[in-house]
């Protein structure tokens, strides 16, 4: 069983992106699946041709798109990618995008079919602060998963696939110290558990 990990590049001023540092310290192995990591640009379009190349390349049963939510006080769990690219901030191409479709013509959303709830209850339970969140935002994180779950749905590939973002790193908000961050050490411990608890889902639900 192969499980698809993706961590972004540093972007807004930022000099890293705990998303990628901390798939980039992921185990190899976890619970007997193959972990195959990936780090993304913060480009629309380009970061979902990445990770649609590195599916094709190596056929997951699961995809775990990490982004940052900086200011954001837990690791939050994504309920639903929707189908607008919205925001004033640039890319890291220095592309804006206001107002338009993900994808022209595709439907309004998609559900994470990652088991959120048992997600959150996992890690609440090994003493990190989680949630559900109902919005990625209408930037290159939420492009990226509407993107990925549209292709997944497209070609009705058996792949179960979310998005999860974390907070800042302690590190980022030496500059801004009213806004929450979370240490390295509990960011890897949550996402292994966010993999565990998905790798178990999928053998007890498909194998
Ligand atoms: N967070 C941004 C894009 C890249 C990242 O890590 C977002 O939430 O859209």
């Amino acid at each position: 069983m192969k499980v698809l990990v993706s961590g972004f590049d540093p972007f807004d001023r930022e000099k890293i992106n705990p998303s990628y540092e901390v798939v980039k310290a992921l185990p190899s192995k976890i619970e007997k699946a193959e972990i195959i990591k990936k780090k993304v640009p913060v480009v629309y379009g380009k970061s979902i041709e990445i990770v649609v190349e590195e599916i094709e390349r190596t056929s997951p049963y699961i995809v775990i798109m990490i982004g940052q939510a900086g200011g954001r006080a837990s690791i939050t769990v994504e309920r639903v990618a929707i189908n607008v690219n919205d925001s004033k901030m640039p890319d890291n191409s220095k592309k804006i995008i206001k107002g338009n479709f993900v994808v022209e013509g595709g439907p309004v959303g998609y559900f994470s079919t990652l088991p959120i709830y048992d997600i959150v209850k996992g890690l609440t339970r090994i003493k990190i602060p989680a949630g559900i969140s109902n919005s990625a935002g209408t930037f290159v994180c939420n492009s990226l998963f509407y993107g990925v779950m549209n292709e997944i749905s497209e070609r009705r590939l058996n792949i179960m696939a979310g998005f999860i973002h974390l907070p800042y790193l302690p590190i980022q908000t030496l500059k801004k110290p009213h806004l929450s961050s979370m240490s390295f050490e509990d960011m890897v411990k949550g996402v292994k558990k966010v993999i565990i608890t998905s790798v178990e889902e999928y053998r007890s639900k498909y194998m």
